[in-house]
């Protein structure tokens, strides 16, 4: 599925409805405006860009009214459902896909997308402080960046499967091709989730422990043995250590060194599989100048690494 020299499809996504801070939906332009165009293209790669990204700005419904604990419930939706089908556009012409976000929540989109068309081989290498698989049941803070996967899984009660996510395929990703990387906060409600359904996770105790590079080889033996399933790497800048990755909206201390980070990216493009990338919460608004500047390069850098970008 993956040839070097191939095409990425870009997907923009200036998206903030999954959480309460204004600012994560300047994240895509922020990496425009550092080059990260140019640079795929310096790669070698065509880049093809998705249409009319300042559409997302202008599909907050009128009346969104909390359904449950959930916010913004219909908006995440809307622009979740648009993500989906301009990620399965470039998934269906073979290009990789790579959205760049916003918040966490537009994953719902991009999984759909992907799975669309890959289907249930999809793996996917969650790399995230956090797990993001809160229940609309579960979840304490209602911003839906906290519970994507759990409706990619399949893992929602009836307010779940209801409107305004009904299009949202429930258990398009199988539990057993789902890995986790960087954990270390999770909620009590999450762990139960992971727990009862057996999804692999290594927390920052593991990578501790085993080494970065042990830990994305046990990752992809758990999802991918043979390394021959497409991957999709959703990639939270949170799950890097704060004073790597400042400004972003839910940041933890203890995450993933630069180099741990990017290492994770440079095993997983060498391994040739990936299909489809997200780049996300990454929030220019959050921090001082340089504090932006140093989040939105690593962002960038992250991405270039992902697709094959050679120290040698
Ligand atoms: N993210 N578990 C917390 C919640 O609100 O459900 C934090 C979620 C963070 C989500 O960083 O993408
Ligand atoms: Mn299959
Ligand atoms: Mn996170
Ligand atoms: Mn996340």
């Amino acid at each position: 599925f993956l040839k070097q020299g191939s095409t990425v499809g870009i997907t923009c996504v200036p998206f903030s409805g999954g959480q309460p801070k204004g600012g994560v939906d300047d994240g895509p332009v922020e990496m425009v405006r550092f080059g990260i165009l140019d640079q795929l293209q310096g790669m070698g790669f065509k880049v093809e860009l998705s249409a009319g990204m300042d559409k997302y700005k202008t599909m907050k419904p009128a009346s969104d009214p909390p359904i449950g604990t959930l916010k913004n419930a219909r908006y995440v939706s809307a622009a979740a459902k648009r993500v989906s089908e301009q990620v399965r556009e470039h998934c269906e012409a073979g290009r990789i896909a790579v959205t760049l976000g916003g918040d966490h929540s537009i994953a719902m989109g991009t999984l759909v997308g992907s799975t669309s068309v890959y289907g249930d081989d999809l793996c996917v290498i969650w790399v995230d402080a956090h797990t993001d698989i809160n229940t609309p049941e579960t979840t304490e803070s209602g911003n839906l960046h906290g519970c994507p996967l759990s409706y990619i899984l399949g893992l929602c009660g009836e307010i779940g499967r209801d409107q305004p996510f009904a299009w949202v395929p429930s258990g398009c990703v199988r539990k057993d091709r789902l890995v986790y990387i960087g954990l270390r906060d999770v909620d009590a409600a999450e762990k139960v989730i992971l727990r009862k359904h057996g999804i692999k996770a290594f927390s920052m105790h593991d990578v501790d422990k085993h080494g970065i590079g042990r830990i994305v080889e046990m990752a992809m033996d758990h999802v991918n043995k043979d390394r021959t399933l497409p991957v999709h790497m959703s990639f939270d800048v949170d799950a890097l250590d704060p004073s790597v990755a400042p400004a972003t909206g839910t940041p933890v201390r203890g995450g993933l060194t630069f180099r741990e980070g990017h290492y994770i990216c440079e095993a997983v493009a060498e391994s040739g599989c990936l299909v489809a990338l997200d780049l996300v919460e990454v929030n220019p608004k959050l921090g001082d100048p340089e504090s932006l500047r140093q989040t939105v390069a690593v962002g960038c850098s992250l991405v270039r690494c992902s697709l094959g970008e050679r120290l040698l």
